[in-house]
This record gives C-alpha cells, structure tokens and sequence, in this order.
C-alpha cells in the first residue's frame, strides 16, 4: 500500500512537470516572450543579462565598477586667498578617490603642469570600485613635491544608479569648483 501511494505520487509529480514544461514551451514558440525577452532553450530570459524582473525593467546590481577613464573637466584656478596654485605654472595634479576617509584608488602619476587649456583626460589601469552604492569622494590636489601637497577641491559621488541604464560615461558635477567625466565598466 505503501509504495503504491509512492508510485501515485510519482506519476503526479512527472504528469505535473511535464505539463508545465509544455506551457513553458508554449509560451516560447508560440506566444512569444513579452517585453524585453528572449525564448532561449524553452525559456523566456531577459535579452540583455543586465536586466532582470517581469518586464526585465529592474537593473541587476553590478559585483564592482571599474573606472577606466577620468577627464578633469573643471577646478579651481586659484587658490581661495586668489593667488596661484604654483607660482610660475599650473598646478600639478593628482586625484584620490576616497570610500568614507578610506582611499581606494590614488592616480598614479602626477599631471604636472596640468592646465585647464589642455586635454586632462587620464586613461586608467585598474581602479575597482566594490561597494557600488557607496558615496565616494575624488579629491584633487596640486603635488608640490617635498612640501605638504595642497588639497584643490573634492566632489562626491555615487557610482551606481540602479535606474539610469548603466551609462558608459557619467559626468560628476554637483555645481562646485570641481567635476570630472568619468569612463565606467560593469562587471557582474
Ligand atoms: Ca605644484
């Protein structure tokens, strides 16, 4: 009697999964997948990996951020008693990128003589950003050498915006003295 009622069991299960596994073939080949969807092996799945909920309307979060670029669009040409940052030239300027007061990525050679005339776009190795959601600070300071470097103006920022469509380029400008154009990289 026992393994009779296994054996119902069974055939109940297997007629059950079957069944809905001809629905989930329906649905590929002859209903199509709705928005946003692919059939692929029997299964409607998001056409872009990225995206994931009913409608693949929600942003899947990325594991970490890798910046690849970043391009000074904008500092202070003084210093805030108005005289020069270096007495006979510009500035000389290097960036950290600070999580909370921990840096996690210092550019590693310094712009020297890094005037706003020219081209400050900076092509970047390997900077990961971890804790996407995170506030970050990036700082720019002038290197001065053997003396204490002077700190030029810093700007907060958020790397992930789990609604913008994960944008290859964002622009970080809060209307200060500073912003940047900053090159992103995805990785999930
Ligand atoms: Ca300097």
């Amino acid at each position: 009697m026992k393994h009779l009622l296994y054996l119902i069991l069974l055939i109940t299960i297997t007629i059950f999964s079957s069944c809905k596994d001809d629905e989930q073939k329906k649905i590929c080949e002859d209903i199509g997948c709705s928005s946003g969807r692919v059939c692929e092996n029997n299964l409607c799945v998001c056409s872009d990996s990225r995206f994931v909920g009913n409608n693949c309307e929600l942003q899947k979060e990325p594991k970490s951020i890798s910046l690849k670029s970043i391009e000074v669009l904008k500092y202070p040409s003084k210093r805030i008693d108005g005289s020069n940052w270096d007495t006979n030239s510009p500035p000389d300027l290097y960036i950290t990128i600070y999580q909370s007061i921990d840096p996690i990525w210092l550019l590693p050679n310094v712009i020297v003589d890094g005037g706003l005339n020219q081209s400050l776009f900076i092509p970047i190795d390997s900077a990961q950003i971890v804790n996407v959601e995170e506030q970050h600070t990036i700082s720019l300071y002038d290197d001065d050498g053997s003396l204490v470097d002077k700190f030029m103006a810093g700007v907060l920022f958020t790397p992930y915006n789990d609604t913008n469509g994960f944008p290859e380029k964002i622009t970080v400008d809060t209307g200060g003295l500073v912003a940047y154009e900053l090159t992103l990289e995805y990785s999930f």
